[in-house]
């Protein structure tokens, strides 16, 4: 594979020097031991020596094989965080054909450098979610990661709190006395996250610490459907007639289908105040970043779409909504320990599972950016 960093003076060079840049981060003894510190170190000397940059010296040495005497010393230059340009090995697979990718080899526990970080981002905006699989990582990790996107939604009330810190939403079935200490009913309805905000969120990622298994098999999947997909394959007519129009998107629908289903002490109810927000989008939104045009109706909050008679409103609503949940636009996540799923809230919409119930825990920690 050839070394896909815009930096790195081997960019343009074989497999060699991908495996060189890759491994430069261990030869403690160069002190131009990054790729970005060896652009740095290239660019400084004006014959290159192998006593300060490998990666310099060997490309000019496969060039010409003749050893220079008295090559000068290099000025290093210390490179920054965000210059750091040491590449993981990192595999992006994709998963169904209209939504998701799975990320191997991306270290959540340290920084991540910015040539890394733009495979990620452009992965995340082409595939809708992402599911990354890796080792355990903390809060802080999952936070940092984040907020390479975009600013984090903090939460403006403490009731799952705790001593976290405010970006980290808790989605769980455990109690600590006759108290959940989080979400416990959150995605029990098709939904994307913020709808009834006048800026819905942008992405969010859900990261799994404890998971519920029974006879070895993990319970408590996610579903996840894509919006652009379904939008695409609309047939004309359909996107003529959703051309301008406008729905609400409700706090007090998802309160209503939870006290249909019965459930005790939803997370909608905790907050008399969140269950009176709604907020009105286009029927079609068109997305930040990818400017892909997207459904953005979903059974848990849309509750009218404006000028349309009631009865024509609930069936279309109830048309588009059933369109976009068809298998061939979603994917299923079976969650494993220390999985990392991001996805995005006007591309994507998704629904959990509840084929569990304490003693099988679930606990999972989720940041969400502000739209
Ligand atoms: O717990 C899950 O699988 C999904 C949670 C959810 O719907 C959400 O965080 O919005």
């Amino acid at each position: 594979m050839p070394c896909a960093s815009r930096r790195c003076p081997a960019r343009s060079s074989s497999a060699r020097w991908s495996w060189r840049c890759g491994s430069m981060k261990r030869r403690s003894s160069c002190r131009a031991s990054t790729p970005a510190r060896s652009r740095l170190c290239a660019r400084s000397c004006s014959r290159r020596s192998s006593s300060c940059c490998p990666i310099a010296c060997s490309s000019s040495r496969s060039r010409d094989a003749r050893p220079r005497a008295s090559a000068p010393e290099c000025v290093v230059i210390q490179a920054t965080d965000s210059e750091r340009e040491v590449r993981m090995a990192i595999t992006i697979t994709p998963l169904r054909p209209s939504i998701g990718a799975e990320v191997r080899g991306l270290d959540l526990t340290g920084p991540i450098g910015d040539g890394d970080f733009a495979k990620i981002r452009q992965a995340f905006y082409d595939h809708d979610l992402l599911v990354v699989r890796g080792g355990p990582f903390s809060d802080d990790d999952h936070i940092r990661f984040s907020s390479r996107f975009g600013e984090l939604k903090k939460l403006a009330y403490d009731a799952y709190l705790g001593d976290r810190r405010p970006e980290i939403f808790v989605v769980s079935n455990i109690k600590e006395g006759e108290r959940y200490i989080g979400a416990h009913d959150a995605g029990m309805f098709w939904h994307s996250d913020g709808p009834f905000l006048p800026k819905p969120h942008g992405p969010s990622a859900l990261h799994a610490i404890e998971v519920p298994v029974q006879d070895g098999r993990v319970l408590g999947d996610t579903h996840f459907a894509s919006t652009a997909a379904a939008y695409d394959a609309l047939p004309q007519s359909m996107k003529r007639r959703l051309e301008g129009l406008q729905a609400v998107n409700s706090m007090l629908r998802r309160f209503e289908l939870a006290a249909r289903s019965g459930v005790q002490d939803s997370a909608a109810t905790k907050h008399s105040k969140a269950q009176e927000q709604e907020a009105v989008h286009p029927v079609v939104r068109v997305h930040p970043v990818t400017g892909r045009k997207c459904l953005f109706v979903s059974d848990g909050y849309t509750t009218r779409i404006l000028g349309l008679p009631e009865d024509e409103s609930k069936a279309l609503i109830e048309e588009l909504t059933q369109h976009i949940v068809q298998p061939q636009f979603c994917y299923t996540h079976s969650w494993q320990l220390n999985d990392l799923v991001m996805w995005d809230n006007c591309s994507t919409q998704h629904k959990a599972t509840f084929d569990y119930k304490l003693p099988q825990r679930r606990l999972m920690h989720r940041t969400t950016l502000v739209g």
